[in-house]
């Protein structure tokens, strides 16, 4: 019984020498990495790497509204900025003293060197600030 069983073995042991590297070659061969981000959406937002320029951050991608939040939310290049939605009335304050001047307003999510507030009558001294006559 065991040698009419024998050459059907033989057989199959000579296709599992032939077939199974080459099934394992299959598995293993590697794709570049540009090939595996083009597929690839880590976060699920509907963009791929590549396209979406923080793949890990499912808030952030080309169709996010731009945010005060020192993100580049919309993959457009530009973190915040005055037309970021939340942004604010800033004035130039010279002197430092946390108080603008009124007629400096520009729109934007924070800008160094400015106030939020507008009140300042003389911004060349920063003993006189908001609450000016
Ligand atoms: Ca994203
Ligand atoms: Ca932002
Ligand atoms: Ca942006
Ligand atoms: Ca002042």
């Amino acid at each position: 019984m065991f040698w009419a069983l024998l050459p059907m073995s033989v057989r199959w042991l000579r296709r599992v020498v032939w077939v199974a590297p080459l099934a394992l070659a299959a598995c293993v061969t590697p794709i570049s990495q540009a090939e595996h981000d083009f597929v690839q959406d880590y976060d699920g937002d509907g963009f791929r790497v590549g396209n979406d320029c923080d793949d890990y951050n499912p808030a952030v991608n080309p169709d996010a509204v731009e945010i005060c939040n020192a993100l580049d939310d919309d993959c457009d290049g530009f973190v915040d900025g005055p037309e970021t939605d939340g942004a604010t009335a800033w004035y130039r304050d010279a002197d430092g003293d946390g108080h603008g001047e009124a007629s400096t307003q520009v729109m934007d999510c924070f800008l160094e060197g400015h106030s939020p507030l507008g009140d300042d009558c003389d911004d060349s001294d920063d003993s006189v600030r908001g609450g000016c006559p």
